[in-house]
């Protein structure tokens, strides 16, 4: 398939710029005026509209075996809305058990993602440490394309890592040239919390944000840059919610140390009074960690963004209907964990981030997909309108307008966080490898059409830490 967008208004690498963009074979193959291009090439018209690189989401969990259940989103069906949200590909994670073998768990994902139709690539968690983990993360790195590797600080008896597995595996993180990437929670005291809360007949979901209180989040934010600090490793942290934690990154990113944090599009818009609705369906339904958090945070992560101390959005999108979070009617600390948003992350950034003047259509850019390409090394393949970038494409629409609803939405779940929101500003098309897979609200998203993407081994960053650290060391044995 040839496509030319005509008429545009191509916004990336921080400019904006009237031009066509024709795409062949997969690829953005001209881009000007007047481009000459075979008969049979689609045309689309994208007068009055953005041509932008298609969203870029980090973080998702799609089709998730967690606590006791399975996330109902799976590969297809959450690419899928993704596509529909303008977003042409997510970054996932896969989650060996404690003592699984990496590479059966990375095999398991991949043949689980295989379904995808739009683009995709995963972040391993350590949730373990011992020698075959050690060189299991080499062969990730080296043979499969994986460049950052995730630790979960919460999740104790089951996920959790501790200093000592943070400690090796950033080790080993640098050594290889790969991001460790970071759950900041303070595990032990969310653990230590819902007991006491259980005990004191706290059982609802009001419970769930005063277990995982701020400083839970700070303390580990702390713990995971220090560490990342000592060590010389730069240190990417998910779904930074408080602005405790942002202020642990901002402290760290103005001493020159390569941090770098995201903050999902629910944090920024859902408060944390969601845990008081008396119906449980309805509160249960927002249970998702770090939970939503009081409207002075939301502030501060606005701030993040528009300041740069936070450079990207992602939506931890993690579906689980009411029958399964209903796991927890008697206690809170038993609903599965998550909430959607894969579909409208782009949708409500674009409402209350550009249509209220915090961000530039630029910054727009940066902030749901650029940036999360650079950082993850994809960049430009991904995540750029450039000739010879990938032709993941996405057509804005800043007139289109829609109510965000449950019943319309294409996600796999049976609630969405941003029920009755009013959007201005939605896609009109989704290009994704150089294929028209979303046109004015029709998907035409085939299964397994999606691509898998190897990110390679950070070479620059790491070169110049391993230079700074070499520099360090000989001048301490002069000394
Ligand atoms: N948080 C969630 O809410 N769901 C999945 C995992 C996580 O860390
Ligand atoms: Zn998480
Ligand atoms: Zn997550």
């Amino acid at each position: 398939m040839s496509i030319l967008i005509k008429n545009g208004t191509i916004v990336s690498d921080g400019q904006q710029k009237n031009a066509d963009v024709y795409c062949n074979e997969s690829v953005i193959k001209a881009i000007g005026q007047d481009l000459e291009v075979p008969d049979n090439t689609h045309i689309i018209d994208a007068q009055g509209q953005y041509v932008m690189p298609g969203g870029i989401d980090p973080h998702t969990h799609m089709q998730l075996p967690f606590m006791g259940t399975v996330a109902t989103e799976d590969f297809y069906t959450g690419t899928a809305a993704g596509l529909a949200g303008g977003t042409t590909m997510i970054i996932d994670f896969v989650i060996p058990n404690p003592q699984q073998n990496l590479m059966e768990a990375y095999h398991t994902w991949k043949d689980w993602a295989e379904k995808s139709c739009s683009n995709y690539s995963f972040h391993v968690a350590i949730t373990w440490w011992d020698e075959t983990v050690k060189a299991d993360m080499k062969t990730l790195v080296e043979e499969e394309g994986v460049n950052s590797f995730k630790h979960f600080m919460a999740y104790k008896n089951a996920i959790m890592a501790d200093d000592e597995i943070m400690y090796n595996s950033f080790s080993r993180s640098l050594e290889l040239g790969a991001m460790p990437t970071c759950h900041a929670e303070n595990g032990e005291m969310v653990f230590q919390l819902q007991k006491q809360l259980i005990d004191q007949g706290i059982t609802g979901p009001e419970g769930h944000p005063l277990s995982r209180p701020p400083a839970a989040e700070a303390e580990a934010a702390n713990r995971a840059i220090k560490i990342a600090d000592v060590i010389g490793v730069p240190v990417y942290l998910v779904h930074v919610s408080t602005e405790d934690a942002l202020d642990e990154i901002t402290r760290a990113r103005s001493n020159g140390q390569r941090v770098y944090g995201e903050c999902l599009a629910g944090h920024l818009l859902v408060d944390e009074s969601v845990y008081l609705d008396t119906n449980f369906e309805r509160a249960a339904a927002h249970v998702m960690s770090p939970p939503f958090r009081a409207p002075e945070h939301q502030k501060a992560l606005w701030k993040g963004l528009q300041s740069g101390n936070l450079q990207t959005t992602a939506t931890d999108h993690c579906c689980f209907c009411a029958e399964q979070k209903a796991a927890g009617k008697d206690d809170f600390s038993k609903i599965p964990n998550g909430t959607a948003g894969v579909e409208d992350r782009m949708a409500v950034l674009w409402t209350h981030g550009v249509s209220t003047g915090k961000f530039t259509p630029e910054e727009f850019v940066d902030i749901t997909s650029s940036n999360a390409a650079k950082i993850f090394n994809i960049h430009p393949r991904k995540g750029s309108i450039q000739v010879g970038s990938d032709a993941d494409i996405v057509i804005w629409d800043p007139e289109l307008t829609k109510t965000i609803s449950a019943k319309t939405h294409h996600q796999n779940i049976d609630f969405n966080i941003f029920e009755g929101m009013e959007v201005k500003g939605l896609p009109s098309y989704t290009i994704c490898n150089g294929v028209l897979k979303y046109a004015n609200g029709e998907l035409m998203a085939e299964i397994g059409s999606g691509q898998y993407i190897k990110r390679p081994a950070f070479r620059s960053i790491f070169n110049a830490l391993q230079k700074q650290a070499d520099l360090n060391e000989a001048k301490s044995v002069k000394r």
